[in-house]
């Protein structure tokens, strides 16, 4: 069946009280006819989640954020647990990024105890996989994928789930794969979470992530097996985030 899509803004680490502007623009031009063709989420940094939940409250778009850790609390200092997401009026996370797994050294073992955390906190996940320009390469993208897919689940879904593929080599450098390409990865995708969760693996959304811009949204949001879109550095700029949202 169709999925309704979704497209989450990455904001990584940008974003001041300032940037509430940003936001309040999203949350206008998320009108009844744009709200009708796609989900629209942003997810801030931690410091701007609580009020940038508070100030989407009653909108129509819905925040999320950027990583969790997979206690529900403790010594660890520096990191969010998933119950604080909830707490601050955050409805997702994203776990996995390719960031995350890089320059934090994250696992597929740490990615499936967050997705975890995810859930038991009433979130759902945005997991992330995506293979490096090396791996794809060498012809290895598709097994790359679906070992992280493997590894960062877990064997029965408790709740909703998002997957992001996300190609290392598109992120931020304004390469994209080929439409064939994505195709190929998504279809192989939505196989495999059939395979293993069978109708619920139907229900997933999968996005695509990597230099996704208005000017390439269309073709990569018609693809079959493209529910939405994780935007990093476009969904900085409200109108580039809406276009891209009105491409769905
Ligand atoms: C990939 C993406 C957002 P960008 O990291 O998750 O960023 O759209 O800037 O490539």
């Amino acid at each position: 069946g169709h999925l309704r899509h979704l497209v989450a803004g990455n904001w990584k680490m940008n974003g001041l009280k300032a940037s509430t502007d940003v936001l309040d623009a999203v949350i206008k031009g998320h009108d009844a006819v744009l709200a009708a063709r796609a989900d629209l989420m942003v997810c801030p940094p931690a410091t701007l989640l609580a009020a940038f939940a508070a100030r989407a409250g009653g909108s129509t778009v819905a925040v999320g954020a950027q990583d969790c850790h997979a206690a529900a609390a403790g010594a660890f200092t520096g990191d969010i647990a998933a119950e604080m997401i909830a707490d601050a009026g955050g409805k997702a996370v994203i776990v996995g990024h390719s960031e995350r797994r890089t320059l934090h050294g994250e696992s597929d073992a740490d990615v499936r105890a967050k997705a975890e955390a995810a859930w038991r906190a009433g979130l759902f996940p945005i997991v992330c996989v995506g293979e490096t320009r090396a791996e794809r390469d060498a012809g290895h993208a598709l097994a790359i994928v679906a070992r992280q897919i493997a590894g960062s689940l877990p064997d029965s879904l408790p709740g909703d789930l998002v997957v992001a593929y996300e190609p290392v080599w598109a992120i931020g450098t304004g390469l994209t794969p080929t439409v064939a390409d994505v195709a190929e990865m998504h279809g192989a995708i939505r196989r495999q979470l059939v395979e293993r969760y069978g109708g619920a693996g139907q229900a997933v959304r999968l996005l695509y992530g990597g230099s996704v811009k208005p000017s390439n949204a269309a073709e990569l949001m018609a693809i079959a097996d493209v529910n939405g879109a994780l935007v990093g550095g476009a969904s900085l700029v409200a109108d580039d985030f809406l276009a891209i949202a009105k491409a769905c």
